[in-house]
């Protein structure tokens, strides 16, 4: 939960100071008064086993069917909605997630394909590093730029290790970052890169194949991954089927996403069948 969703921030109206509302917030959450997303979803983890994160892409999307979708997936059992894209050629975005916000309970959480991408009325926003990638823009020049807005907007930043992993084809975000992916065999690299994450202070690792890949992560990578760190694993990319998504709960990942599929089939039965193969 960000300042703004628990009710401490508001542009015009709060006498407060930013640094009043912080300390109440954080004395609030120390109290357990009020939860911060990234707690939710740890929450939702032992709860449940394992989360069921749902993305939604706005390029892909027709906005009113991208509103019914949220609304469809907060219903089915969604934990959280992931909004972002790879290239965004869509504008208002900072709107969008407003709209999808009030139609839902869950957590709305910014998946940044850049800095532009930022919004007030997200609860959270995961600050991504590609720690996969040698390039430097994606693991910290980005960062930098966005920082700032981040904060002076309010939104909680959940600090996030991306590992691209080789999929079976070049995907929109190995390109658009200009970085190799791990190869899928390569299960000593994954999990010495994922560890470095968790000894960087991040708090969570996202294993991500890359949207409509030909393959999901590997299932042993996603095991061998979790095995090693403590840190919950988040997996993403190329999972078509209730039952891969199963398999990658099986195997320890504690947040499994789908975006494509939901996209290329436009049934919104399959969320609860996500969900029901996803949560214990
Ligand atoms: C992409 O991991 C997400 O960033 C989801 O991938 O669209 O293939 O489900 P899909």
């Amino acid at each position: 939960m960000s300042l703004r969703s628990c009710g401490l921030w508001s542009k015009t109206d709060c006498c407060l100071s930013h640094e009043a509302r912080r300390q109440a917030f954080n004395f609030l959450t120390q109290f357990g008064l009020y939860l911060t997303t990234l707690q939710r979803l740890l929450n939702i983890r032992e709860q449940r086993g394992a989360g069921y994160l749902v993305l939604i892409d706005p390029d892909k999307w027709q906005q009113n069917k991208l509103v019914e979708l949220a609304s469809q997936a907060n219903e089915a059992g969604a934990d959280a909605l992931l909004i972002g894209g790879s290239l965004l050629l869509s504008s208002s975005f900072d709107n969008l997630v407003g709209l999808v916000k009030k139609q839902v309970d869950i957590p709305v959480i910014i998946f940044p394909g850049s800095p532009t991408q930022v919004s007030q009325y997200a609860d959270a926003i995961f600050f991504l590093s590609l720690i996969s990638g040698r390039n430097p823009t994606y693991l910290i020049e980005e960062q930098v730029k966005a920082a700032p807005v981040i904060k002076a907007l309010g939104v909680e930043p959940i600090s996030v290790g991306y590992m691209l992993i080789e999929s079976g084809r070049i995907t929109s975000a190995e390109f658009m970052s200009n970085t190799r992916p791990i190869p899928r065999d390569k299960l000593d690299i994954a999990k010495a890169t994922a560890l470095a994450a968790e000894y960087l202070g991040m708090d969570m690792v996202y294993l991500e194949a890359g949207s409509g890949a030909h393959n999901s992560v590997p299932d042993e990578m996603v095991g061998a991954i979790q095995d090693y760190i403590e840190r919950p694993v988040i997996v993403g990319g190329g999972i078509k089927k209730p039952e891969e998504a199963q398999a990658k709960v099986e195997s320890g990942a504690a947040f499994v996403v789908t975006g494509n599929i939901l996209e290329k089939e436009h049934n919104f039965t399959l969320l609860k069948e996500f969900a029901d193969a996803i949560h214990r």
